[in-house]
């Protein structure tokens, strides 16, 4: 029987030993390597109970609060924030609507995280606001739950995994830079978060609807052609 040392093994499988070697001790590796491999059918309970790694925080001097290009498909909805209500609803047990005052009761994060618009600019922002994997629980999904949609007061609409809506870093923020969220940024409620590109960060969100299906309209940018996932 013929033996293979460890480098033969891996050209066999199909590795590279030095990817193998240099990457695996990474964190940052993993994350990536874990965001495109790991199943989007992953069970809910599964997900509530055991939150993803949230990814290095940036330092709040590192803030870049010129850099931030206001990006808007459209044009800028004007929302009474007295009139607003957040309904969030589809295959839960407790659909809701919520305003603003109750919005802000719930506990305030802030994770200052790179915003990646794929037209070719970044910039770190603080954003603050509610963790959406709160929201999803208090509507207490069904089990069949696997995606999450999202509608805008501008006609955007998106739809994201749920894993990627549990991930602890994942807010709809009513804050940028530790101030309230301006108008062109989405308020008085937008999505934010650390593990996706800009696009999937919907502005003026109106609505969270939980399904078991994606729909054929996927998100306004995917449906003329940008990737889905759209991980970072
Ligand atoms: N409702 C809505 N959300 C949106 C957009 C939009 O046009 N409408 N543009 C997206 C894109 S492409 C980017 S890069 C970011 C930009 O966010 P900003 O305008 O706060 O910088 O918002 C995203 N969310
Ligand atoms: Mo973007």
């Amino acid at each position: 029987m013929q033996s293979f040392n460890r480098r033969q093994f891996l050209q066999m499988a199909g590795l590279s030993s030095t990817l193998l070697l240099s990457g695996c001790g990474s964190d940052l590796f993993a994350g990536v390597v874990g965001q495109v491999t790991e199943p989007l059918n992953q069970r809910l309970d599964e997900l509530l109970l055991n939150p993803q790694k949230p990814v290095p925080e940036m330092p709040i001097s590192s803030i870049e609060p010129d850099k931030l290009i206001v990006n808007t498909f459209d044009f800028t909805p004007v929302i009474d924030p007295k009139l607003y209500r957040l309904t969030i609803d589809g295959e839960v047990n407790n659909p809701m609507q919520l305003g603003v005052k109750e919005l802000y009761k719930l506990p305030l994060t802030s994770v200052v995280m790179r915003h990646v618009c794929v037209e070719g600019w970044a910039a770190i922002v603080q954003w603050g606001g509610v963790r959406l994997r709160d929201l999803i629980q208090l509507a207490q999904p069904k089990e069949t739950v696997r995606y999450v949609y999202f509608q805008s007061a501008d006609g955007y609409y998106e739809s994201w995994d749920l894993r990627s809506c549990l991930h602890p870093q994942t807010l709809m923020a009513y804050q940028k830079n530790g101030e309230p969220l301006p108008i062109e940024n989405g308020a008085p409620l937008r999505l934010a978060a650390p593990i996706k590109l800009g696009y999937k960060h919907s502005k003026w969100v109106t609505r969270i609807m939980l399904t078991s299906n994606l729909l054929p309209q996927r998100g306004y940018w995917e449906d003329r052609g940008y990737e889905w996932f759209a991980g970072l």
